[in-house]
């Protein structure tokens, strides 16, 4: 018989290793943390597991700074446990999708010492070293910023991000034959999948022009880097089910569709929703040009409404329209966190019913906020000095249980700081209510899985998104300002907020069985 491959419809939970569970009492998350909470997401159903970057890293872009992509950081435990953490994951009916972060390394990773160590090294070869009397472009770095630094040589280098995370030379074989063999490495060790950190970025025009509007990117989205992606994909053909997924920020559908290509990556992340506010022909667009970008592609439309970088939704839909924005706000912006929960909850029934894969940033199964309001001496990330705001207030770590910080997560001070508000999103607390942002999400993900391939728009009006999944499905979102009747079902599967009789009130989504 014909299965779909499983990255096709997987409710994928992103985990932030620094922030899930801590067990060793050092205020940072590990994987023993992870262990003795895997209970949660075999619960919550999900799928598969994607690990934020766990390797040995000076921890200059929390752990986005790889020193050796062969071993674990000691904060987080040891190879050992992160094996164990995969075959109990498995047991579970859990896949693991690891992080890779092939577009630099760590300021600190061998081969970057070993550049530094002499003009003549052969590591220098594996980076963009310059000699050049000035820097030797003016690029903007993704931080904002430059993108070069001088070594004491007089030298220069090529940072797309911090100076501590070095650019490498994808045009040098011997680059390419590290990451292939890499990735072996945890194919090897039965991960499922991987998740390529900053995959548009990897090649850049070796003569180094400056961006000019109408010529091709000097470093972003170049075609060479396609071939890079070829080569993975014999890697991953060489194992059973093994899955590519890019991070791919690319605002032309026709460019990020090249990534979906049958030989390249088996799926890529959908960023729409995260510069999508809340606004009925907005959200509307946005899955059209999702789903209509991935009906010519065999790879599967992918939803992501947050992540380890931008605000999150509870707060982003809590924002008025004009100060709508994914990035972080320390400067007091208001926002409405009852009317940013209620969107949340209507935006978790919206994305787990769409076709395709969903993604699940950890905690917003619990209706998390970001936590505005981190003093400036406790702010780590490097973001933050270069461009004024910061994404840690989305990575504070996870409350199981307790009325205060730290919520059972560490025993000791949490790394970042979590809110005094957040006794009623704990784990423990959100157990059982079945009013909770928790128990809609573990039936949705229950429930998604009796949902039918076919989607179909269904018209209701120009205010009120709502589709079919086959004969038997629909959903309906209501954006416009005042309850909108529903249409005839034979029962209410979910609803993210309360019915007033047949009417479905302002900013309410509901499942219904047609
Ligand atoms: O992010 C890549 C990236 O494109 C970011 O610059 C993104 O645009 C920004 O964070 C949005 O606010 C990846 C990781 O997800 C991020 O955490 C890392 O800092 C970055 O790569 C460097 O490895």
């Amino acid at each position: 018989s014909v299965t779909t491959p499983w990255w096709c419809d997987a409710v994928i939970y992103q985990v932030y290793p620094r922030s899930f569970a801590d067990a060793d009492g050092d205020g940072i998350g590990d994987i023993g943390g992870i262990r003795a909470r895997l209970g949660h997401l075999r619960d919550l159903g999900v799928d598969a597991i994607w690990m934020g970057p766990w390797y040995p890293s000076p921890m200059a872009d929390a752990g986005y700074d790889v020193s050796d992509f062969r071993d674990i950081d000691p904060v987080f435990g040891t190879l050992a446990e992160a094996e164990a953490l995969i075959a109990e994951a498995h047991e579970t009916g859990i896949r693991i999708i690891v992080d890779i972060v092939p577009n630099h390394v760590s300021s600190e990773h061998p081969w970057f010492t070993a550049a530094l160590r002499s003009g003549d090294a052969p590591e220098r070869d594996y980076f963009w070293f310059r000699k050049s009397q000035s820097m030797p472009t003016n690029w903007t770095g993704e931080f904002g910023g430059t993108t070069w630094t001088r070594t004491p040589d007089g030298d220069w280098y090529l940072h797309l991000f911090t100076p501590e995370q070095p650019d490498l030379n994808w045009e040098h074989p011997a680059v390419r034959a590290e990451f292939e063999g890499i990735l072996r490495f945890w194919f090897d060790r039965g991960v499922d999948g991987i998740r390529i950190d900053s995959a548009t970025l990897l090649c850049k025009d070796p003569a180094l022009p400056e961006v000019v509007d109408g010529e091709p990117h000097p470093f972003h989205d170049r075609d060479a880097v396609h071939d890079v992606y070829r080569s993975w994909r014999r890697v991953a053909d060489e194992y059973q089910d093994r899955a590519l997924i890019g991070e791919v920020w690319m605002p032309e559908v026709e460019r990020f569709t090249d990534y979906l290509r049958p030989d390249e990556l088996h799926a890529a992340f959908n960023f729409d929703f995260l510069g999508c506010a809340w606004d009925p022909a907005l959200l509307r667009a946005c899955v059209n040009r999702t789903l209509e970008a991935h009906a010519t592609v065999g790879a599967p439309p992918t939803w992501v409404i947050s992540n380890h970088d931008v605000t999150r939704h509870v707060t982003r839909y809590g924002r008025s329209d004009t100060t709508f924005s994914f990035e972080n706000n320390l400067d007091g912006t208001p926002v409405d966190l009852e009317l940013g929960t209620r969107r949340a909850r209507a935006a978790a029934l919206l994305t787990l019913s769409l076709p395709g894969s969903a993604y699940v940033y950890q905690g917003e199964e619990l209706g998390l906020w970001e936590n505005e309001s981190i003093g400036e001496d406790r702010i780590q990330d490097p973001m933050y000095a270069r461009r004024g705001h910061t994404r840690d207030g989305c990575r504070v770590p996870l409350p199981w249980s307790g009325d205060e910080p730290p919520y059972a997560f560490t025993t000791a001070t949490p790394w970042l700081p979590q809110p005094a508000e957040w006794k009623d999103r704990t784990v423990r607390a959100q157990t059982g209510d079945p009013n909770s942002m928790l128990e809609l999400y573990r039936a949705a993900i229950r429930l998604r899985r009796t949902l039918s391939p076919e989607f179909a728009w269904l018209g209701l009006g120009a205010d009120v998104l709502a589709y079919t999944r086959g004969a038997d499905f629909a959903f309906v979102l209501n954006l416009s300002g005042f309850p909108v009747p529903m249409p005839e079902h034979r029962t209410r599967m979910l609803a993210s907020g309360p019915l007033d009789g047949d009417l479905l009130p302002q900013d309410t989504a509901v499942w219904l069985r047609l």
